[in-house]
């Protein structure tokens, strides 16, 4: 299976088998955020550093960043995130925009190898965002839809994953570069899709062998009890072959998952990541 690895100016993380699961930290994002929207509106960081510390102190290995705010210059604010990120943390970026301006202005301020977010199979997004990609040396996640759609079943979503592989080929981005997703939608507004997003999971992993990611608080929305459901289908996700997970680390419950995840799966030897996590959450007074 293949390894991916990102690197910000002083880290290095490796994503691939034998690796623990790599989090990506879902929290630089102003969908749904008031505060983090007006913010961003007014080119202010301050809730953008303190985000990126806290996801960071609850083990994020990844930060992804999500500048889209609807009326604002997003690749001018994207650059901005990401030199202010730069000077904040130390994790490698995930940038995720699905404009190729967007996406090469926070390439050209980063001084490390990020992960895009994302490239598509349509046309119009091939032909633009992996030439981006390729020439900052950055590694991409790749959404199997495409000009006809999303797929709904796991076999057609393989295909279209193939074919973002060879279109990336072409242009100089190898395999293990390429991290797939296998597209994940709230399972409250159709009770199959989630299965379907499991199943894609297990049959690119048996496939193709390479990282899969996955937007794993989509599965919960618009339902109560969003953790218990995203800890429940992240586990899941993890036996199945995903290795970096795009989900909200401050939520105690999620990397409670996650690293039971990673102890059942074989990723921590002796428990002691477990138990080192039982310990610090004992001292600070919280959970797990
Ligand atoms: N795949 C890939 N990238 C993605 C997704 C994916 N990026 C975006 C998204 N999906 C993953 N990120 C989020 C971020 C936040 C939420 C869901 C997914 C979320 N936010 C709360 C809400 O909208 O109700 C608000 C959070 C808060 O107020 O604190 O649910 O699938 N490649």
């Amino acid at each position: 299976m293949a390894e991916t690895t990102l690197r910000s100016r002083s880290r290095t993380v490796t994503i691939g088998p034998g690796h623990p699961v790599a989090v990506i930290g879902e929290r630089l994002n102003p969908t749904g955020r008031r505060v983090l929207s007006q913010e961003l509106a007014r080119g202010e960081m301050r809730l953008v550093r303190r985000e990126a510390l806290a996801q960071a102190e609850a083990g994020a290995a990844l930060l992804d960043v999500n500048v889209g705010l609807p009326g604002a210059d997003q690749a001018r604010l994207m650059r901005a995130v990401v030199e202010a990120l730069q000077e904040t943390t130390d994790l490698p970026l995930c940038l995720d925009s699905a404009d190729a301006g967007v996406l090469d202005a926070g390439l050209g301020a980063y001084g490390g190898r990020a992960l895009v977010n994302s490239v598509t199979g349509e046309e119009h997004a091939l032909a633009e965002v992996l030439p981006v990609v390729q020439a900052h040396g950055a590694a991409v996640i790749a959404l199997p839809m495409d000009d006809s759609g999303i797929p709904d079943t796991a076999e057609g979503r393989l295909r279209v994953a193939e074919r973002i592989l060879e279109r990336a080929a072409l242009v100089g981005i190898a395999a293990e570069d390429v991290v797939i997703d296998p597209l994940t939608m709230a399972v409250g507004a159709d009770s199959a899709s989630a299965r379907v997003t499991l199943d894609t999971i297990s049959l690119l992993h048996r496939h193709l062998g390479l990282n899969v990611t996955l937007g794993v608080s989509n599965v919960s929305h618009g339902l109560p009890a969003r953790t218990a459901l995203n800890a429940t289908f992240v586990a899941m996700a993890l036996a199945l072959g995903a290795t970096c997970p795009i989900l909200n680390p401050l939520e105690a419950g999620m990397m409670q998952a996650v690293r039971a995840a990673n102890l059942c799966l074989g990723y921590d030897d002796w428990a002691s990541g477990w138990i080192r996590a039982f310990r610090a959450a004992r001292r600070s007074g919280g959970e797990a």
